[in-house]
């Protein structure tokens, strides 16, 4: 087994093992807790905490190396009022004697309730739910050819924030409900702040941003009750997809295992619309952004994701932290398709100015450009994930934009939307949104000002600040609006004829999936249209998906009990893109969780051998066992009572333990199975559901008596070992495919 990371995560890597791995670790179960003191009197804060095994969490100071030096609060021994005076009691108000009423004087009551009173801010109207990272982005100078913009040079390091978010759910909604997936990223350059502004999506539901508060209010819960919270399973989404046909093709990405990611760290991100390119001789080209991630394309299956909702609503943040906390730091390769830029604006006959369209991947190839590797979590969330604001016309010199007409709108979006979210107009000086770049701008005044501009003479020309500030040139890395023509048109309310096409990509899709991903769609679109309430909605998307496939339509018709109508429309000639399909491929397993379940008997240096392996091979292990605190030594991370098959990648048994005193009642042993013994029955449900979600199980020693139990023995991707290392090994080399893709039913061919 071969570790692809970098000297450093492996450092991380080796010293978390020795930490976790020792029984004398601080903070870990059974240690004494060495500055675990009663918070009577000053002191250091708590060590991390090591119960859990993956994060490392941060001190409640924040004092983390990288965090950001406008960071404060909480830093001295002694609490001050928000104007520095120390307080002697913030746990009494003042009041006319013990018993009587609290005098309005009370100035440090007021200022903590009136502070409290006025935490919230509104939460993004759409994207609200989100996680963010800072991290660096490297250019590999291979961009150079078609852009001045030195962020992408040769070697070039510039900081990043990327920020992930579902699209329809509330702020405190479920992480991995059905949905597209934001994935925000700000290019601190030295030319000035670049955002790009992704999904994990390559299109969109919509061709003019006009209609985005159409689509978004269909998305959104019903107006009357407030629900489905962060679902598109009910009737007004499917509604409003099944009359606004462009819709279809983001419908069918949504509809695939694409709508329910694994992770952030194994999503692919796409700036969907086209951009522009211009080097240093003004000469343009096309681009559209891709980020392709280290790990693979993986998702979640849907059982997994709707346990997930309730077992651990914040997976994906987790998810996220942890891996960076335990140095499995999470890694993308910026790719540009890159399309020549003639005066139709389309390639191989697609319109790039139409965002519901992809251009396949084998037409025009994904060039890298640059990594980005994430490497710090927020020191504070609502600072840091809540505050960040993004905008499409936050664009280097080098990089501009194009007339799709739902980009276009955007550029009016979102500023707009962050005067109000952010309070004003000087969000700019944030410390997450700061440029990195110097700043010299004359915008002055507002809500919020934090800067002491100095001089007399915000306004240009002047004599009276020396003239200051000049307008840069070419020489200086300004930027300048690629002078494109616009033609002489009549102004109108419309869409050019090529975007009537809003079949023939959504057909595509999915005549490039494997049997495997079509059943998940089949299965998705089912249920989906089965919460609507309305038939005559489940038949106008029926007909729909007429006109994309026959099978499809077919299969779901069956599940809905509906007949199948007739395509409207002759179904669309296309060659499948291969490169759509998440299934076949192997990648690295760097970060993903393997639950280890042991029992009273099982051998502490075995047992230790494995979970050294695991590290090793990037991944995290996490002991199981029937109760906290330590077996035989081992601390243990998880009980029968907290770990829940969800939480991992793949499980390896290294016992099989015995029915605990709290256990649900146990199952009968299944008769003529070789180890017909009594086991614990929260053992065997972990078991059947890593089963049934196609993770890869090992076991060795008395651990192969679950197996049998479960009766999942000698089945596909189910692994019997004489040893730890050898179940691992085999184990390992599972996950690199993602899932055993040979368990999950295919009738879809
Ligand atoms: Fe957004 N979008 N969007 N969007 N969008 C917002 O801006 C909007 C679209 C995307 O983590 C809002 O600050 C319009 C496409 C992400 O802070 C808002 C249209 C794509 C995020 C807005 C679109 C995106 C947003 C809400 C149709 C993928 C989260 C809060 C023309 C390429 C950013 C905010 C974050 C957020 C408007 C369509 C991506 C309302 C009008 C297409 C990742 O301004």
């Amino acid at each position: 087994m071969e570790s692809s990371k970098p000297a450093q995560v492996v450092k991380n890597v080796v010293e978390k093992v020795a930490d976790v791995l020792s029984p004398a670790a601080p903070g870990a179960p059974g240690s004494a807790p060495p500055s675990l003191k009663e918070p009577t009197t000053p002191h250091d804060p708590l060590p991390p905490k090591k119960e859990q095994g993956a994060p490392e969490t941060r001190t409640p100071t924040g004092a983390k190396t990288g965090a950001p030096a406008t960071s404060k609060g909480q830093q001295g021994a002694y609490l001050t009022t928000a104007n520095g005076a120390r307080l002697r009691d913030t746990d009494h108000s003042l009041k006319a004697g013990p018993r009587g009423p609290i005098l309005l004087q009370d100035h440090h009551f007021r200022e903590k309730i009136t502070h409290f009173d006025h935490e919230r801010i509104p939460e993004r109207v759409v994207h609200a739910r989100g996680t963010g990272a800072h991290g660096v982005f490297e250019g590999y100078g291979t961009a150079e050819k078609i852009t001045r913009a030195g962020f992408l040079g040769k070697g070039k390091q510039t900081d990043v924030f990327v920020r992930f978010s579902t699209v329809l759910g509330s702020r405190g909604s479920a992480d991995t409900v059905r949905d597209t997936r934001g994935f925000a990223t700000k290019f601190y350059t030295d030319e000035g702040t670049f955002d790009l502004v992704a999904n994990n999506m390559p299109v969109f539901f919509i061709q003019d941003a006009i209609k985005f508060p159409d689509v978004i209010h269909a998305g959104k819960p019903h107006p009357d009750r407030e629900i489905p919270q962060a679902q598109s399973a009910h009737d007004t989404f499917w509604d409003f997809v099944s009359l606004h046909t462009e819709a279809q093709h983001h419908t069918m990405w949504n509809m695939s295992d694409r709508g329910i990611p694994r992770s952030y760290r194994t999503m692919e991100g796409f700036g969907v619309h086209t951009f522009r390119m211009v080097d240093a001789a003004g000469e343009t080209a096309l681009v559209k952004f891709h980020w392709k991630p280290k790990l693979g394309v993986h998702s979640l299956t849907w059982e997994e994701a709707q346990l997930l909702s309730g077992i651990d609503p914040d997976f994906h943040r987790r998810d996220l932290y942890d891996a960076i906390e335990a140095g499995a730091y999470p890694e993308w390769e910026l790719g540009l398709q890159v399309f020549p830029d003639t005066p139709e604006e389309t390639f191989a006959g697609i319109d790039l100015l139409d965002p519901t369209k992809i251009v396949p991947e084998e037409l025009a190839p994904v060039q890298p450009v640059g990594r980005l590797v994430l490497n710090r979590t927020p020191t504070n969330f609502f600072a840091e994930v809540e505050q960040v604001a993004f905008h499409l016309g936050h664009l280097p010199p080098g990089i501009d934009v194009t007339n799709d007409p739902l980009l276009q709108g955007r550029l009016f979006s979102y500023v707009d939307t962050q005067l109000t979210r952010l309070g004003g107009p000087n969000f700019t000086q944030i410390p997450v949104n700061r440029p990195h770049a110097p700043v010299n701008d004359m915008l002055r005044d507002g809500f919020h000002q934090h800067a002491v501009h100095a001089g007399v003479a915000p306004y240009r020309p002047n004599s009276l600040d020396g003239g200051n500030p000049f307008p840069a040139g070419d020489a200086e890395h300004a930027f300048v609006d690629v002078p494109v023509v616009v033609t002489e048109a009549p102004k109108v309310r419309a869409s050019p004829a090529s975007f009537d096409d809003h079949f023939s990509q959504a057909r595509l899709f999915w005549l490039s999936m494997s049997p495997v991903e079509k059943e998940h769609i089949v299965r998705a679109y089912t249920f989906e249209l089965g919460k609507c309430y309305h038939q005559a909605i489940r038949e106008r998307q029926l007909q729909c998906l007429a006109n994309i496939d026959p099978v499809l339509c077919a299969q779901v018709a069956t599940g809905l009990g509906l007949p199948v109508p007739e395509p409207t429309l002759p179904l669309a000639e296309v060659a499948p893109s291969p490169a759509l399909s998440q299934v076949g491929r192997e990648w690295p397993a760097d970060g993903r969780m393997v639950g280890i379940v042991i029992d009273a008997d099982s051998d502490p240096d075995g047992v230790g051998v494995v979970q050294r392996a695991v590290f090793s091979a990037g991944m995290v292990p996490l002991l199981i066992a029937a109760h906290g605190g330590t077996v035989r030594g081992m601390p243990v991370q998880r009980t029968f009572a907290t770990a829940r098959s969800v939480e991992f990648d793949a499980v390896l048994l290294a016992g099989a333990p015995a029915p605990a005193p709290d256990a649900l009642p146990a199952r009968d042993a299944k008769a003529g199975t070789p180890d017909a013994v009594p086991m614990d029955p929260r053992v065997l449900l972990l078991v059947e559901e890593c089963w049934r979600h196609a993770k890869a199980i090992g076991a060795w020693g008395a651990g192969t008596a679950v197996l049998h139990q479960a009766g999942v023995a000698g089945t596909p991707g189910v692994v019997t070992a004489d040893s730890g290392p050898e179940a691992l090994d085999a184990v390992h080399r599972l996950m690199a495919l993602h899932r055993v893709w040979d368990r999950f039913p295919a009738s879809v061919a």
